[in-house]
């Protein structure tokens, strides 16, 4: 009998739906959710919008990004504008990275202005990711920035003397061109190696004008479900 080859991708998969499942259940009717960006975000809206369409959900929602915005859209979640005053019970959100303190590095997909917005207006942050983005220590991923272009020389060369070895991020579809957030800032990918301290690093950041936002999440997080095979284990630390 032949057995189908699991391959890595296929097993990523699985994991991103078995976290976006898991989340799933923290979500109850009425609640005022933000939607979260990314591959493993878009597992979790897929989901809650077939809940909110056979009638087991009634939620409105803040989407962290132009795409996820369409998906919400697309599987039928009401979605609620940007007003003051406005607190979201519970935002759900992937990460490129966290570690055991929640400490995340996230901005991979674009979106860490959006995103960190939404989880700063959110009274609950939820983590999905799978088992890859778990690690001992933030730094293996590239650090994201959302850089104004017109302070971009200025920012490459305050990060390269951070020692952040700092690369315009190029857009997939057309690399002749950089990327561009929903805001049509640039981004900037900054490679630093392992973060020794990361709440050090995000104030040196802060201090760089030009620099909107960066990927580095502190404190945010009140839990992250990772899936790893068969099993989802809950942070909360
Ligand atoms: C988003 O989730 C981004 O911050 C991050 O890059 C992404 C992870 O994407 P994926 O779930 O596709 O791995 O919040």
């Amino acid at each position: 009998m032949a057995f189908a080859k699991h391959s890595g991708n296929d097993i990523t998969r699985q994991e991103k739906q078995q976290a976006a499942a898991a989340a799933l259940r923290w979500v109850r009717s009425g609640m005022q959710l933000g939607l979260g960006t990314g591959s493993t975000a878009a597992e979790f809206i897929t989901l809650l919008g077939q809940a909110v369409r056979n009638g087991e959900l009634q939620v409105e929602a803040v989407a962290t990004s132009l795409a996820s915005e369409k998906l919400a859209r697309a599987v039928g979640i009401p979605l609620l504008p940007p007003r003051r005053g406005l607190r979201l019970d519970l935002t759900i959100d992937g990460a490129d990275e966290l570690d055991n303190q929640l400490q995340l590095i996230k901005g991979g997909g674009g979106a860490l202005l959006r995103e960190k917005v939404v989880a700063t207006a959110s009274d609950y942050l939820l983590i999905i990711a799978d088992a890859s983005k778990h690690v001992a220590q933030l730094g293996r991923f590239p650090l994201p920035l959302e850089v104004v272009p017109f302070a971009l020389p200025w920012v490459l060369d305050a990060v390269a003397d951070l020692g952040g070895a700092p690369k315009l991020r190029l857009d997939k579809t057309n690399p002749a061109e950089p990327a561009r957030s929903d805001q049509g800032n640039l981004l900037v990918d900054c490679y630093f190696g392992a973060l020794l301290n990361p709440p050090e690093l995000a104030q040196q950041l802060q201090q760089i004008p030009g620099i909107v936002e960066h990927g580095l999440f502190l404190g945010l997080a009140r839990a992250a479900v990772v899936a790893q095979a068969d099993t989802t284990l809950v942070l909360q630390p």
